[in-house]
């Protein structure tokens, strides 16, 4: 077993060589060896973030001179110029903004961290920054710093406070030229500034970007995670320096893999969950309908149960689930994503032992379900998250020859019979499963399974 174990997981590591190309998504990093210290550890064992897009483009709710399908890419899609979308921001005003409420859902949802939109590509910091004007301070009717009251709120309630940065994509500034390889300037503001040639990467980096992450790493305490996005065409070089200058202001704050090429702490999955498991950390972001930004007219909503099942199944490969949240213009979040949350957090208020601090699976994806585990004083506890509850009252775990030690459901520590059978563990339900969306079976097995 142990043998099998190994080698699924060191196909896991091989195959995760390459780089993230945020604007064209692949989906391989390599990750910074030096990040698997302790810097990692609340990651790992937190499982569950909350992703929050929010900025001027929220008060559209996706609308635009009758177009119904825009977002946070309301000035690009729109084709606005930014002297009318500058004059538009001035208009957000969201009064109904309260930090203590959004951190409360998302503590309520079981989440454990927070990142939310500092600057997205539209250049407009959701925050008072003092490297430019285009700021929510000084350049809507809000004249507040959500950011800052989001990182006491967040202080308060212990959970971490992370910030969402478009490091390559920014349609304020004249010097931020986008594309790759036969697709120049495909990201670029070439309305207000059309001759992408003229553009010079580092001016911009120098007097926008750089200085705007040190004042998310001066001024609003503790950053959890610095969460760049789009890094375009930022250099190793260049991302290298920007992850230079964090690690020098805060040594613990994590870096996702979008700062430049094959740099950060861990590798970022967009809309997707791996196949596999693999033994660095990484995260799955993904929004609960179609937009990350506020859009009234999306209905397409993921159900509560493929939230819930898309966490597990995130968590018994290894990794973490990144959930977003649109709020509206008027600064609240959408009621059907609070009607998920909600269901999410009750779900893990039972069975939250089954994600928070497991690692993932030593067993191949059961049709049934998912298993995650953790090392308990040399010897493994294996949940068993079952989705679709046997009508026979068995499951078959192939290969689990371990002595059984303790075998309970973790909704009601209910005692579970088991069996050895064919080389492998039988466990023996009752009739009706405790849970409508997964029922988790606890095992606690002697020995060491798998490699952490
Ligand atoms: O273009 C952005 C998009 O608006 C959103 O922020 C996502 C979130 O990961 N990142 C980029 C698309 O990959």
């Amino acid at each position: 077993m142990k043998e099998k174990i190994i080698l699924f997981a060191l196909l896991a590591l091989v195959l995760n060589l390459g780089c993230d190309n945020s604007s064209k998504e692949s989906v391989k990093v390599v990750i910074d060896e030096k990040s698997e210290d302790g810097r990692m550890q609340w990651f790992k064992d937190a499982k569950f973030g909350m992703f929050i897009h929010w900025g001027v483009y929220s008060q559209a709710g996706g609308e635009w001179n009758g177009e119904t399908n825009h977002a946070e890419w309301l000035q690009f899609t729109a084709k606005i110029p930014l002297k009318e979308y500058t004059n538009y921001a001035k208009s957000f005003n969201p009064v109904k903004f309260n930090a203590k409420e959004w951190v409360s859902i998302a503590k309520n949802a079981g989440m454990k961290y927070i990142v939310i939109t500092s600057k997205h590509h539209d250049g407009f910091a959701m925050y008072n920054s003092q490297t430019s004007s285009h700021n929510i301070v000084e350049g809507s009717a809000f004249k507040r710093d959500p950011l800052k009251e989001l990182a006491e709120e967040c202080e308060k309630q212990g959970l971490k406070f992370c910030t969402y940065y478009s490091l390559g994509r920014d349609w304020e500034d004249p010097d931020c030229p986008t594309g790759y390889a036969g697709n120049i300037a495909w990201r670029s503001n070439l309305i207000d500034y059309p001759i992408e040639k003229n553009k010079v990467l580092q001016r911009y980096l120098d007097r926008k970007a750089i200085p705007q992450v040190k004042e998310l790493l001066t001024n609003y305490g503790p950053i959890g995670i610095m969460w760049f996005d789009t890094y375009e065409l930022v250099s190793k070089q260049q991302g290298q320096k920007i992850v230079d200058i964090i690690r020098e202001l805060q040594p613990e704050c994590i870096i996702n893999s979008r700062v430049g090429p094959c740099l950060g702490d861990y590798k970022v999955n967009e809309q997707e969950i791996p196949e596999g498991a693999e033994i660095k950390p990484w995260e799955s972001c993904m929004t609960m309908n179609k937009h990350w930004g506020y859009n009234k007219a999306d209905d397409n909503w993921k159900t509560s149960e493929e939230l819930v099942h898309h966490l597990i199944d995130i968590a018994s490969k290894g990794g973490n689930f990144l959930l977003n949240v649109g709020p509206t213009g008027e600064g609240v979040f959408p009621e059907a994503s609070m009607e998920r949350l909600k269901v999410m957090g009750d779900w893990l208020k039972v069975n939250g032992e089954a994600v928070y601090g497991t690692t993932f699976s030593p067993f191949e994806k059961f049709t049934w379900g998912r298993c995650t585990r953790k090392n308990e004083d040399g010897n493994t506890v294996l949940y068993f998250s079952v989705f679709d509850w046997p009508t026979n009252g068995e499951l078959f775990i192939p290969e689990l020859k371990n002595k059984v030690l303790q075998s309970s459901l973790l909704a009601n520590s209910e005692t579970i019979q088991t069996k050895s059978s064919k080389g492998g563990l039988i466990l023996k339900l009752p009739k009706t499963a405790p849970d409508t969306i997964a029922s988790v079976v606890k095992v606690l097995v002697k020995g060491n399974i798998g490699i952490n």
